[in-house]
């Protein structure tokens, strides 16, 4: 683990901002930046799962990568390519789950690479979903989830396009820590990814995008 990692795992807040500083100083991508926040953040998981850890830690963890988070994403805009749009992407937390650093650091990249996105924010219901790929007529619909609870609304999500003849036109990405393939193919998505980079292939290869 980084000195990084183990800073934000340790909670120690002042430690992560130097270090951070530190690294994009010496020219460290924020995209790295963020490889190594991400592994120190599902160390803080593991200790909260084993009881080590509780939710006031869990909150901190939140409030430290949200910190972090908002030193890197105008550096992240700035990395936004000039030309023209590729295509839209509507995305969201689903219903019963309010994390979103990391679907907000997805939304940032789609950005930065040339995409218009339409974000819900969290708690989202099937309805909105469904509603806003209809207005927009986005190809790519992205769903975030990190609780095991939200399985069953995922694929309430997708059965809803189905109710209103958009799954033709509409490819759904479902990402977070907790996907896998048996998620995917139980929610009927297209694809699902653990990792910011890979939903953003995903949106390119939609969209056909020449530069991937
Ligand atoms: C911070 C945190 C919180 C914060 C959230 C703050 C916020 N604004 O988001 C707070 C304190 C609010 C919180 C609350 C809870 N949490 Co919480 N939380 C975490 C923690 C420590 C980090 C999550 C995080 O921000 N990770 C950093 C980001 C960068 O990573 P990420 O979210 O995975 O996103 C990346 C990828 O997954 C992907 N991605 C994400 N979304 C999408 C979407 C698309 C379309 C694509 C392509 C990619 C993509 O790209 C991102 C960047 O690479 C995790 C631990 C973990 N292992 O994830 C637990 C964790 C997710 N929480 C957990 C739990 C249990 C809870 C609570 C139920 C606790 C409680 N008893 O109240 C509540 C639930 C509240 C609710 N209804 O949603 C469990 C979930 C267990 C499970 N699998 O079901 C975890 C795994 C901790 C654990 N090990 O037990 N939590």
């Amino acid at each position: 683990m980084t000195d990084l990692a183990a800073a934000l795992r340790d909670l120690d807040e002042d430690r992560v901002h130097e270090l951070v500083d530190e690294k994009l100083a010496s020219g460290v991508s924020p995209i790295d930046i963020i490889q190594e926040c991400h592994a120190g953040i599902i160390a803080v998981g593991e200790l909260y799962a084993s009881g080590q850890y509780y939710l006031t830690e869990l909150m901190f963890s939140g409030d430290i990568m949200q910190g972090v988070m908002a030193k890197l994403d105008p550096l992240i805009a700035g990395m936004a390519a000039e030309g023209k749009i590729i295509g839209t992407v509507v995305i969201g937390t689903v219903r019963g789950d309010i994390h979103d650093i990391g679907k907000n650091i997805v939304v940032n990249l789609l950005r930065s690479n040339r995409f218009k996105v339409v974000d819900l924010g969290v708690d989202v219901h099937a309805e909105s979903f469904v509603d806003m790929v209809r207005k927009t007529g986005a190809k790519v619909l992205g769903l975030s989830a990190l609780l095991n609870t939200t399985y069953p609304e995922m694929k309430n999500v997708i059965d809803a396009l189905k109710e209103a003849g958009l799954r033709d036109q509409v490819k759904v990405i479902v990402g977070g820590a907790i996907m896998s393939e048996a998620v995917r193919e139980f929610t009927g998505a297209d694809a699902y990814a653990t990792d910011a980079l890979q939903g953003i292939d995903f949106c390119k290869k939609v969209y056909g995008d020449p530069g991937n």
